[in-house]
């Protein structure tokens, strides 16, 4: 096949309300998309929104990224070589480009992303919900979602007291018991000097895992390999290792695959890395718009492990310019969407004019 027109927009989604994403605090996301064309117009389409505070590229270093690679691929014959020449790139830029070019693939056998990569999949996709603001808050959210169907929560601590956290993890617990599961994700904020007590006590709980507790890796593999037994899971770690270095690390629960971070060859090469293993692999948003939560929900149908993925997100944008994807039952499912880019209106998008 070969590319005949590469297409770049900017979004600019307001969330319902701000982000904090360490020292700042944002009203809007706002990432690139891409629109790739052949010749007979089937079309496919990938994001590329590196997150301030998590990527390593920014919005500002990746549009000339894209705006060269535009120019390298178009009237190019894929899928020669294709992998080695996005090898260089950052890993926003590479999940862009690749899912896009896996959607045009999709496309022009008339089939979904999902459809084309694992015909058997399930699409139906559980969703973790993600809880933040102050106790009573969570509380409460946790109640209603439980109630609505949620299954699994996913809780960022390592920012107040510990001992309230504690409080906190085991309220939450009681509510969601016996069938709900509780994830934890302290985003590499834990103190190192923490007690063990405070991990006596966690080991005691029921919690489905819990992600990167230390600033550093190598405190988090002791952790791992402490008598405490707590379930691990790895995020910000994965961005230092290669697919193949997980074997190292086969006592881990879960990786949370991020494939804004990652890219979507290196996190599908994760995931089966992951379940040779025997650890979960877990798809997670990095706040991308429905376009790119699209893609991450299809990336979770293609794995297909009915592991509830990071995918809540979505929930957190005042959204007129995309489809609307509903979540609100703590699943998505893909079936109802077959359309999805079909019914994206780019009128409503702001194309960047090259030349
Ligand atoms: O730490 O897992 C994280 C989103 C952006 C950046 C980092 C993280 C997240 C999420 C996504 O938590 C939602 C989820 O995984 O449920
Ligand atoms: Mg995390």
């Amino acid at each position: 096949m070969i590319i005949d027109k590469i297409r770049i927009f900017s979004y600019s989604l307001p969330f319902l309300t701000p982000l904090k994403i360490k020292d700042r605090t944002f009203n809007f996301r706002e990432g690139y998309l891409i629109r790739i064309s052949n010749k007979n117009d089937n079309i496919g389409w990938g994001e590329i929104s590196p997150l301030y505070g998590f990527s390593i590229e920014t919005l500002e270093s990746v549009l000339s990224d894209i705006i060269n690679l535009k120019q390298k691929l178009e009237n190019f014959q894929v899928p020669q070589e294709i992998l080695k020449i996005l090898f260089p790139y950052s890993p926003s830029v590479r999940f862009g480009f690749e899912s896009a070019l896996l959607n045009l693939m999709a496309s022009e056998k008339k089939l979904t992303l999902a459809g084309f990569l694992n015909p058997t999949a399930n699409l139906k996709i559980k969703i973790n919900a993600l809880l933040d603001g102050n106790y009573d808050d969570i509380i409460k959210k946790t109640d209603y979602l439980y109630g609505q169907g949620y299954e699994t929560f996913k809780l960022k601590i390592g920012k107040n007291n510990l001992n309230d956290e504690l409080k906190l993890i085991e309220n939450l617990i009681e509510i969601i018991k016996p069938d709900g599961k509780l994830r934890l994700d302290a985003n590499r904020m834990l103190s190192e000097g923490i007690s063990d007590n405070f991990f006596d006590k966690l080991s005691s709980l029921p919690i489905d895992y819990l992600e990167e507790p230390f600033p550093s890796k190598n405190k988090t593999i002791e952790l791992l390999n402490s008598y405490h037994k707590i379930p691990i899971a790895f995020d910000e770690s994965l961005l230092e290792m290669q697919p193949a270095d997980l074997k190292d690390y086969s006592s881990l629960k879960a990786v949370v695959l991020k494939p804004t971070m990652l890219g979507y060859t290196n996190s599908m090469a994760f995931a089966t890395s992951a379940i040779s293993l025997g650890i979960t692999p877990v798809i997670s948003s990095s706040f991308e718009s429905p376009l790119g939560i699209y893609i991450l929900a299809s990336m979770s149908a293609i794995i297909d492990n009915q592991v509830h993925a990071g995918l809540e997100t979505i929930n957190r944008f005042d959204n007129k310019l995309f489809p609307y994807l509903d979540i609100s039952n703590g699943t998505l499912d893909l079936n109802n969407y077959h359309n999805f880019f079909e019914e994206i209106d780019i009128k409503k998008l702001e194309e960047i004019e090259i030349d």
